[in-house]
């Protein structure tokens, strides 16, 4: 595996957890409207996943936990920003919010926040990419959770029957809000449930910097040539709660390891120097933090502003 491809999906994954640090900062500080869901412990694999895509032809759907994947999809920082937070200069001029998140024409068709609700839209995009002959593929990230979800056994189904180019993939973080994955789902996981729809289906240790981006770049190859549907499932730990302020009762004090960290053992056995990594760490942090802070000193236009301007004009 080269070792640029892996230091470059290091860096992309440093920035995604550096701008979810910040968009909790911002949270904690009033600045973001309702509940932030973030992606501590998936940003290595969701990095090494969006790293074979071609933003070009092919879209990604998400489910609410999507400020990484809307990143690496490619879109503008700030206006990611913005948005989350509600402001002026987001992606939908901040009436969406951080599930919301959306930019079809740069091939992100959405976050949702509707646990599988992203799921059937993908196939849409899928259907839409094979009728037109554009080349591109559809990509549906959704969790362990939302793999229960009637709307995605009905799209592993019709998925199959058109035979469409798409990718689901299951960010299995062992918990759906706080019900562990291993007590909600019958029928074998959802490996032996996407087969048994017809669907290629492979595993992955999304917190192996090498496997993720190799099992991706063989899933998403497949689909591509292919044309037709396969499922993906990465384990990787949750190490944060369902979302930020999440008092985490539910669960025992033991802290999974870090794929980061991990990620960044490995390179240095690869012979990439400390000072490399703690530059990729520092540029990413300030790059981050400089698009939140902006996107905090844009103009409020969140609902919550919305209504605090109604209310006043009432009184
Ligand atoms: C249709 C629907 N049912 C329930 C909810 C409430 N809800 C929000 S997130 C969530 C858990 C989803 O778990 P999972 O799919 O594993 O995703 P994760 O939060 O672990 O990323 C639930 C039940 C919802 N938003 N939509």
């Amino acid at each position: 595996m080269d070792t640029d491809d892996l230091l470059t999906v290091f860096e992309k994954a440093c920035f995604v957890r550096s701008f979810e640090a910040a968009i909790a900062r911002a949270h904690d500080a009033g600045e973001v409207p309702g509940l932030v869901h973030l992606s501590d412990g998936a940003e290595l694999f969701e990095a090494a996943l969006t790293a074979t895509l071609d933003f070009n032809k092919d879209q990604l759907t998400g489910s609410h936990r999507s400020h990484g994947l809307a990143l690496l999809a490619g879109l503008d920082p700030l206006a990611v920003a913005q948005e989350i937070l509600g402001r002026a200069g987001g992606l939908s001029e901040g009436l969406g919010g951080t599930q919301h998140l959306l930019a079809p024409e740069q091939g992100f068709l959405g976050s949702n926040g509707i646990v599988g609700a992203q799921v059937p839209l993908a196939a849409g995009a899928a259907l839409s990419a094979k009728t037109q002959q554009t080349g591109g593929i559809a990509v549906a990230v959704f969790g362990d959770g939302a793999a229960n979800q009637g709307a995605v056994l009905e799209t592993m189904n019709l998925a199959t029957v058109l035979n469409l180019p798409l990718l689901f993939v299951v960010v299995n973080n062992g918990y759906g809000q706080s019900t562990p994955a291993a007590y909600a789902s019958a029928g074998g996981g959802v490996l032996a449930r996407a087969r048994a729809h017809g669907l290629a289906a492979d595993y992955v240790d999304g917190a192996k910097l090498d496997d993720a981006l190799e099992v991706s770049r063989r899933m998403i190859r497949w689909v591509r040539s292919s044309g037709n549907p396969a499922l993906l499932e990465a384990v990787v730990p949750r190490l944060g709660g369902h979302y930020h302020g999440d008092a985490q009762i539910y669960r025992d004090g033991a802290s999974p390891p870090d794929p980061l960290e991990r990620a960044a053992e490995q390179l240095l056995t690869m012979d990439v120097p400390q000072a490399d990594l703690d530059t990729v760490r520092a540029r990413t942090r300030d790059e981050a933090e400089e698009a939140v802070d902006k996107a905090a000193a844009a103009p409020d236009k969140s609902d919550t502003a919305l209504r605090r301007i109604a209310m006043e004009a009432a009184l």
